[in-house]
């Protein structure tokens, strides 16, 4: 199975290149952003109580989305080459468990895609982005919160694929086209 993390900061790309990844190599798309913003949607008890933790910038804790992970990954689509985490792990906490998870059932990643994208590219982004789809989340005040996040919990993840020789830096600045086929690229030959 070939099973890909795609890592950045908000705004890098994430979403959209997963799905240039879902449809090129059949792969289950898994973003516990897309997963949470669910239970919000449904109004379930877990989305109730992750909602204020989102609007305001911050992580939702390591709990939460380890479980909503473990469950997907115990699931094992029939119909799939493998999965691309989206957003997760956003700590190293989650990569530990992530690693774990994958071992039980004889999986492991095969390549960790991370984007780098300059600050003012991602608020230009975002805030495009707010007026396109309206996400509460995409404001400057709380842009500036996720940003904070992303560099205190979330950028120490990159050290630890890079530890495990699986980090791939790709700069995130140029077209999306032209970041699709250096993806692409880089996960034929890991292939
Ligand atoms: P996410 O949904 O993951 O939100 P995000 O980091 O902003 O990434 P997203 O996927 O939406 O954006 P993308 O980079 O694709 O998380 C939201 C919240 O959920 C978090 O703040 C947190 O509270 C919680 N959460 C989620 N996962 C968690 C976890 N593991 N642990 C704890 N909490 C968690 O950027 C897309 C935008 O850029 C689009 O508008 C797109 O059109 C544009 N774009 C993309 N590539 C471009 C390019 N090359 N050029 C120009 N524009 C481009």
């Amino acid at each position: 199975m070939l099973n890909i993390i795609i890592f950045g900061p908000p705004g890098s790309g994430k979403g959209t290149q997963s799905a240039f990844l879902v449809e090129k190599y059949n792969l289950q798309h898994l973003s516990t952003g897309d997963m949470l913003r669910q239970e919000i949607a449904d109004n379930t008890e877990l989305g109730k109580s992750v909602k204020l933790i989102m609007e305001s910038g911050k992580l939702v804790s390591d709990d939460v989305v380890i479980k909503m992970i473990g469950n997907r990954i115990a699931q094992k689509p029939a119909n799939t080459q493998g999965f691309i985490f989206d957003g997760f792990p956003r700590t190293v906490q989650q990569a530990q468990a992530l690693d774990n998870l994958l071992q039980t059932q004889n999986l492991k990643i095969a390549a960790v895609l991370l984007l780098q994208v300059s600050e003012e590219a991602i608020i230009e982004r975002l805030l495009l982005r707010a007026k396109a789809q309206g996400r509460t989340d995409d404001t400057p005040e709380i842009i500036k919160a996720r940003l904070k996040e992303y560099h205190d919990k979330t950028a120490p993840v990159a050290e630890y694929y890079t530890q495990q020789n699986k980090a791939h830096y790709i700069g995130g600045n140029k077209s999306i086209n032209v970041i699709s086929k250096e993806i692409f690229d880089i996960i034929d030959n890991a292939l």
